[in-house]
């Protein structure tokens, strides 16, 4: 019988994604202990915020069903980042880093945390949609199985846990030719366009549900960080690179904002949302047109890959076309490729949520735990 393993994991970020991880990591680490060919225990034995942490110097796991409580009463200051990766290295088994915050300063230091043999699973798009000289530095600071460094999984940096990064991944891996990817990688432009023009007809003036949208938290708390398309550029620039394009940042192709450019500069996020009704009529009227040509509206991103070109913005469908169709919040990305021919690869549903997001997360955590090498 082999031995059982061991595999710490220290998670950063406790926020929405973070806690839902946490609930899950509870009930896998009970299921793989269980495994009768190969137990694995996986000890939770660093929990960050973004102020404070929870660890200690001996690696002792910390009760995951009660880490709300031993955050608020036993947290130190958070070490700085290059402290915690020389804090884990010395860690006496392989140790799993979840990073579960939207930080950049984190990300930027994911190629030191690999280097020192420690893998990274994160949902943080921040890592592979900043610079391209970032992307270079975290895949080979990877281990490519050489077993020197890391792992890393990001499967929900794009879509949650919908299976995105993995599908593109495959298809570039078993040589099939990505000729270009298109859709709707934004659960809030989503809901916010299925409403504004629903593919039966109706709607409500584009103000009208841009605050819907908001009041039912589907925005972030100023929605220009919505509108002005950086979410979509951000997850499309990470899907170009998987397909071997050197996209040299979400800014450096056109992304249309819908943020009027005289509501720009306005402080207040309130006074924005106060105004944006002033703008209606140009939305109007390209939902208008849009009508004329039996089609609908749709904020999407693109990148056709032979002509190494990306965009994101507003075009225009055929009501009887999939992205047409889409409801609520749901995400919509197809691949068109040379094997898949004219009928696209399509992935559909939820792009958001805590829980899925967390799944994928998860999800990731097997993968590098199926590729830790065995305790000899
Ligand atoms: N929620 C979704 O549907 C979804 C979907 C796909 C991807 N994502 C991605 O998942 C990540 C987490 O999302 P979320 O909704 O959970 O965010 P959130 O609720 O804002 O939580 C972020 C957490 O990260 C912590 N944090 C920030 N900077 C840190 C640092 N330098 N070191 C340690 N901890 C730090 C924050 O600490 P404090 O508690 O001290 O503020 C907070 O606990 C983001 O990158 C997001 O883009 C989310
Ligand atoms: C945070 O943790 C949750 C659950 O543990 C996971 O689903 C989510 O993907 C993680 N987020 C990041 C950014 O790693
Ligand atoms: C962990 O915390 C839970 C909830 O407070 C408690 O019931 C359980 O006994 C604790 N487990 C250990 C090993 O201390
Ligand atoms: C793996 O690492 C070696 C040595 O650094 C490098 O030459 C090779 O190109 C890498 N392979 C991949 C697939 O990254």
């Amino acid at each position: 019988m082999p031995a059982p393993r061991q595999v710490n994991i220290a998670v950063l970020g406790a926020g929405g994604v973070g806690s839902c991880f946490l609930s899950q990591l509870s009930s896998l680490s009970a299921k793989l202990s269980q495994n009768p060919s190969t137990p694995t225990y996986l000890s939770l034995i660093l929990l960050s915020r973004s102020k404070t942490m929870v660890y200690n110097d001996a690696f002792k796991p910390i009760n995951i069903s009660d880490w709300k409580s031993i955050m608020e009463k036993n947290s130190k200051p958070a070490l700085p980042l290059p402290d915690l990766a020389d804090f884990l290295a010395m860690s006496p088994e392989k140790v799993v880093l979840v990073d579960n915050t939207s930080s950049q300063d984190v990300a930027d230091h994911y190629p030191m945390f690999l280097r020192k043999g420690i893998s990274v699973v994160t949902a943080n798009k921040k890592g592979f949609a900043g610079s391209y000289a970032l992307w270079q530095d975290i895949f080979r600071a990877a281990s490519n199985g050489t077993g020197q460094g890391g792992w890393i999984f990001h499967e929900s940096s794009v879509g949650a846990c919908l299976p995105t990064v993995s599908t593109l991944k495959d298809l570039v891996e078993t040589g099939d030719e990505v000729r270009k990817i298109e859709g709707v990688f934004s659960g809030t432009m989503s809901f916010l366009f299925n409403n504004f023009m629903p593919a039966g007809g109706g709607g409500g003036s584009f103000s009208q549900e841009v605050k819907k949208a908001k009041d039912l938290g589907y925005t972030e708390p100023d929605p220009r960080d919505d509108l002005n398309g950086m979410d979509v550029a951000r997850k499309l620039t990470i899907l170009g690179r998987l397909v071997g394009l050197e996209i040299e940042s979400p800014t450096s192709f056109p992304v249309q904002s819908l943020i009027p450019t005289a509501l720009e500069n306005v402080k207040d996020p309130n006074e924005f949302m106060a105004k944006l009704g002033g703008y209606d009529g140009e939305m109007e009227k390209l939902k208008k047109e849009a009508a004329s040509e039996g089609k609908v509206l749709r904020y999407v991103g693109s990148v056709d890959v032979e002509k190494k070109q990306c965009r994101v913005g507003l075009e225009k469908f055929d009501s009887s076309h999939p992205i047409s169709a889409l409801k609520g919040s749901d995400n919509i990305f197809s691949f068109y490729t040379k094997r898949y021919g004219e009928s696209p690869l399509v992935i559909q549903g939820a792009g958001a949520g805590g829980d899925v997001t967390a799944m994928g997360v998860t999800g990731d955590l097997i993968k590098v735990l199926r590729l830790l090498p065995q305790r000899q």
